[in-house]
Parts: C-alpha cells; sequence; structure tokens
C-alpha cells in the first residue's frame, strides 16, 4: 500500500473511531457486484406477501445462512486489507443479513445494534462489533439512502430509552407513530454509489430514509468483530457458535472465499446471553 492510501485509511479510522463511520468507495469490482446483486435478487424473488409485510419498515432482512453466493463479498481481500491498514483488522464474521428496500417502501427506524454491551470493549475506540454495509444500488434520500447519528456510539442518548432493535411490532410498523421514526438533531444523509462500502460502528444510532421509487434498494450488512481476540471469551465463544450453527452447511468452496474470517474459538467458555442495552454510567 502506498504512503498516499495508507494516509487516507488512517484518516478514515480516525473518523470511524470518532464519529462512528467511514466510507470506502469502490470496494466490491464490477463482477463481484454483479454476482451479489443476482444473488440477492434471487433470494429477494423467493419472498412471500406475509414475509415482506412482517419487515415492511427495513425491507427484507434475509440472513446469509443459506446464501454461500455471498461469500465473495464477505470475504472481499480488498476490504479486509483496508481494515487492517485501519488498525480493525483480525476481523470474524458472524453473519450478513441481504436488506432490499422495495419501491415504494417506508423508513427504516433508528436503532443501533451491539450485542455486546457487557464486554468492556463496548467502552472503548475499538469496538466489539462493526458492519460492513456493501450498496448494491446508487442511494439518494429518494430511495432510502443510509442517515446516521454521528457520536452517538460513544454517548448516550434519548433512543436510548426507546427499545430494541428489530422486534416484530417496528419491523412490522404497528406505530407509524413511534418516535424511532422522526428526524433527529445532528442527523446526517450518507448516499452513496453501487459497490461503495459504509463502515459502521454497531453502537451507533442509524436509519434510512423512506424509498420513494419504484425500484429495489438494496445493501448487504456485514457483522464483523474486529481484533477477535482482544474480546472476552464470553464473547468470542458466542459468536463462534452462532457463526458455525449458521454456517455449517456452507459447501467448502464457499467457506475457502471467508476462510481469514471464520471464528476459531478453541477454549470451553460457554455462549453467554447477549446484551443490546448499554449502561448509561460508562457513556458519556
Ligand atoms: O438498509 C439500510 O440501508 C440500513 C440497514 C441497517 O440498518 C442494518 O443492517 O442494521
Amino acid at each position: 500500500m502506498g504512503n498516499s492510501v495508507t494516509a487516507e485509511l488512517a484518516q478514515k479510522a480516525q473518523q470511524l473511531i470518532e464519529e462512528g463511520y467511514c466510507i470506502l468507495e469502490d470496494m466490491l469490482g464490477a463482477d463481484t457486484l454483479q454476482h451479489t446483486r443476482d444473488v440477492a435478487m434471487k433470494a429477494v424473488r423467493e419472498l412471500s406477501e406475509e414475509q415482506l409485510e412482517a419487515t415492511r419498515s427495513p425491507g427484507t432482512l434475509i440472513n446469509s445462512n443459506r446464501h454461500p453466493g455471498l461469500a465473495e463479498c464477505i470475504g472481499n481481500p480488498k476490504a479486509l486489507a483496508a481494515l487492517e491498514a485501519m488498525g480493525f483488522g483480525s476481523s470474524k464474521f458472524w453473519k450478513a443479513v441481504i436488506i432490499s428496500k422495495p419501491g415504494p417502501s417506508p423508513r427504516l427506524y433508528w436503532h443501533q445494534d451491539c450485542m455486546w454491551w457487557d464486554d468492556p470493549r463496548a467502552y472503548s475506540d475499538y469496538s466489539p462489533m462493526i458492519f460492513l454495509m456493501y450498496y448494491l444500488d446508487d442511494t439518494s434520500r429518494e430511495n432510502g439512502c443510509l442517515r446516521l447519528l454521528p457520536g452517538t456510539h460513544r454517548r448516550w442518548h434519548e433512543l436510548h430509552t426507546m427499545g430494541e432493535a428489530h422486534t416484530k411490532d417496528i419491523n412490522r410498523m404497528d406505530d407509524e407513530d413511534d418516535p424511532r421514526f422522526l428526524d433527529y438533531l445532528g442527523e446526517v444523509d450518507v448516499p452513496v454509489k453501487a459497490g461503495d462500502l459504509i463502515v459502521g460502528d454497531a453502537r451507533l444510532f442509524h436509519a434510512t430514509h423512506a424509498n420513494t421509487t419504484s425500484e429495489y434498494r438494496t445493501v448487504i450488512t456485514i457483522w464483523f468483530h474486529p481484533l477477535f481476540s482482544g474480546l472476552e471469551e464470553r464473547t468470542q465463544s458466542w459468536i463462534h457458535h452462532e457463526f458455525h450453527r449458521r454456517h455449517a452447511q456452507w459447501p467448502p468452496e464457499a467457506l475457502e472465499k471467508i476462510q481469514p474470517v471464520i471464528p476459531d474459538y478453541r477454549g470451553t467458555v460457554e455462549p453467554p446471553d447477549f446484551n443490546r442495552q448499554p449502561d448509561r454510567a460508562r457513556l458519556g
């Protein structure tokens, strides 16, 4: 990696630590982008009306378990090298989700996704959990681009009192007046080009605009755990067991593509319950 690339990635790492996100442009390449789109749209077409209705707010929530075709995107060596250079290397993978917002569809509610608020790393610069969001379409306010509340990965926010992410009622959007669908001071839009990657801190509050177009808008969200061996053993154990439970049936050639990010916890600690709620006293 040249000096200018290293300096640019150092800046991105700083932004990830301070604001909770950064954008890595053009990370997929045309072939992997097209292949991943084909995999994602085939999976979306298999869903019933009832399944789509159950996740009206986020859009499809299709787990990677039955989709080994996502392996190229998950194991993308260009992204792994960038994370390494940013100081977020030795990441291990838990799961990926195909999130396709039908056109039209409503806003995604504000939420944070950290499940490891009991791990001391949750109160440090190096989050126990990050997201890699690969957008497969150009995004804008019109088709439901990502919105973020920079800094909320380290700071208490009123949204922390408004309930857990991804419960059935909020996914179905039972209450359209839920305050998690509102605008908040300091929020930013993050429109990107197809093939760009948003790296974000799982502790950060994020949401999307509504998709007001007539086209699907699709992202592959990948959950990574950087500096894996520095997490508590309990946390490592859970991630290891959950990864293998979900992906044990993947064919060897798909597992080979994600080999560097497969968790390999060898200890004897039982997987714990996870905790999605931070300790207010330990946040800024
Ligand atoms: O659909 C999006 O753009 C955001 C997805 C998201 O919030 C998530 O995967 O947690």
